[in-house]
């Protein structure tokens, strides 16, 4: 019982040992990140991207409603125009579904990423984010700082056909 116990042991150890050089090698083979593009972004002529602003103030986002048309490109530049910091909770906005995101920019660099769920703006910065959207509906976005929200910092983007 013992004997087979150890040998079973043995056996997941070498398993692992050429599952991990297998690994190393797959991994040392890829320059390039892996960085997955949404399929809705194949095609998209950015140089034709519309640009919405939206102000964060403390406490409020103006304007509070967005509207944004499906298959259009758009680059939504989120100012914050505060003396605090704030940010902006998108939940099912944010869904793969919803919207297809392109990229995360800000004036300190560029975030790749096929999705976030909130986009947190510092005092007198800017973040854009670079999307088209893809289902129409109501969205609901808030800011997820400290009773700002309870102060009325929320919003809705309205994504039309
Ligand atoms: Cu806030």
């Amino acid at each position: 019982m013992s004997v087979r116990h150890s040998l079973g042991g043995a056996l997941r150890a070498t398993l692992l040992a050429c599952l991990l050089a297998f690994g190393t090698g797959a991994a040392g083979a890829e320059d390039e990140p892996a960085v997955r593009m949404h399929p809705a972004l194949a095609g998209i002529d950015w140089t034709e991207v519309n640009e919405v602003e939206v102000a964060l103030k403390d406490h409020s986002y103006e304007p509070d409603e967005i509207r944004l048309k499906v298959g259009q490109p758009y680059k939504l530049v989120l100012r914050n125009v505060g003396a605090v910091a704030h940010d902006m909770v998108g939940g099912s906005l944010f869904d793969e579904k919803v919207i297809a995101l392109r990229m995360v920019n800000s004036s300190v660099g560029r975030v790749i990423a096929d999705y976030v769920n909130s986009v947190y703006v510092r005092s007198r910065n800017n973040i854009e984010l670079w999307l088209v959207p893809l289902k129409p509906g109501e969205y609901s976005f808030f800011c997820s700082l400290p009773g700002h929200r309870e102060d009325g910092m929320e919003g809705i983007v309205r994504i039309v056909p």
